[in-house]
């Protein structure tokens, strides 16, 4: 670990303490384990926004890869078709849901291999100019159907 990913990683670890965190509530993030070779992985999250004010997130970024796009998933012509949104939009005292087969962070070019237990950093750009710093798990698919018997 470089000395600058160390500061970054800490300063995630900061930013993502309550005090800091905006009103935007974020549950069940995780990240699948994919493959060491996978160019892209994907990130789910329900986003929760108990204010009484849209929140829009307009970015997310993530020093752990080279770009992260927020996508729409959907049926056409029979083929599952992904869609870069500009935009997320979580309406006041609203839930949005990013779950497999739907919306998802798009998480592009790792520039690591990650395995189950790892935490992926990323942070969301509010419209408002807040940044929200997180932290995703990353889970072995394996252990997480399970889970449920
Ligand atoms: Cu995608």
């Amino acid at each position: 670990m470089s000395m600058r990913s160390i500061i970054v990683f800490t300063l995630a670890l900061l930013l993502s303490l309550p005090l800091s965190a905006s009103e935007l509530h974020v549950e069940k993030a995780y990240v699948p384990e994919a493959p060491p070779v996978a160019p892209v992985m994907a990130g789910y999250l329900d986003l929760v926004n108990p204010t009484s004010s849209p929140i829009t997130i307009t970015g997310v970024q993530s020093p752990m890869f080279e770009q992260v796009e927020i996508h729409s998933m959907s049926m056409k012509d029979s083929m599952m078709h992904m869609e870069q949104l500009k935009q997320l939009t979580i309406p006041a005292h609203g839930k949005v849901s990013l779950d497999p087969g739907g919306y998802h962070l798009m998480l592009i070019k790792p520039k690591k291999a990650f395995h189950s237990g790892d935490m992926i950093g990323i942070t969301l750009l509010l419209a408002n100019g807040e940044k929200i710093s997180l932290k995703l798990p990353v889970k072995d698919q394996h252990t997480q159907d399970h889970s449920h018997h």
